[in-house]
């Protein structure tokens, strides 16, 4: 049994439509879905801002890998063009953490590393994950680390930056 906790994003088009993609395109994988929030542009490049939730699944039949070729997917679907790092985009799919029989997979591989190496600096995948799991725990540089503690750790503006909406993916 694996668990994915993938964060999904959007700053180009439909946005709303882009994340209800991914919900709807995992079908009776999904276990948790967050909120949906507005969230100011991560790393430098100047652009319109982005939804963003997190969505945990759960799949026997995938591995980590197997999580990023559905992720892939998604996001060829949502037709989209690798132009500028952290620039925009309409749809992004990462995987945030992924657990097998329980166990945190940890990935040093180039294709896909796991967890994310950035997502414990990032209110936008942050809080929405905690909107679900308030529990969660992330490895940073090999500690175990509580969400919510990463969370209080980061910079007010960072935090700020990530404003929940009414809106809902499903
Ligand atoms: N994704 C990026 C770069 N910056 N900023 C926000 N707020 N949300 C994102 O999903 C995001 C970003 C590249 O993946
Ligand atoms: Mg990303
Ligand atoms: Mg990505």
């Amino acid at each position: 049994m694996t668990r994915a906790v993938l964060s999904i994003g959007s700053n180009l088009g439909d946005r709303l439509a882009m994340l209800r993609s991914v919900v709807d395109g995992l079908g009776d994988a999904v276990r948790e879905v967050s909120p949906v929030y507005e969230t100011a542009p991560w790393g430098g490049v100047e652009q319109g801002p982005f939804l963003n939730a997190v969505v945990v699944a759960e799949d026997d039949a995938l591995d980590a890998p197997g999580w990023l070729r559905r992720a892939h997917e998604f996001e060829q679907a949502a037709e989209r063009v690798r132009a500028r790092r952290w620039g925009p985009r309409t749809l992004d799919v990462d995987i945030v953490a992924c657990r097998a029989d329980g166990r945190e997979v940890i990935s040093h591989d180039e294709t896909l590393t796991l967890p994310h190496p950035r997502a414990h600096e990032r209110a936008f995948v942050l809080v929405p994950w905690l909107a679900v799991e308030p529990d969660a725990v992330l490895s940073v540089d090999g500690r175990v680390r509580r969400v919510d503690d990463l969370i209080a750790a980061l910079d007010a503006a960072e935090r700020n930056g990530v404003r929940r909406t009414d809106l809902v993916l499903r």
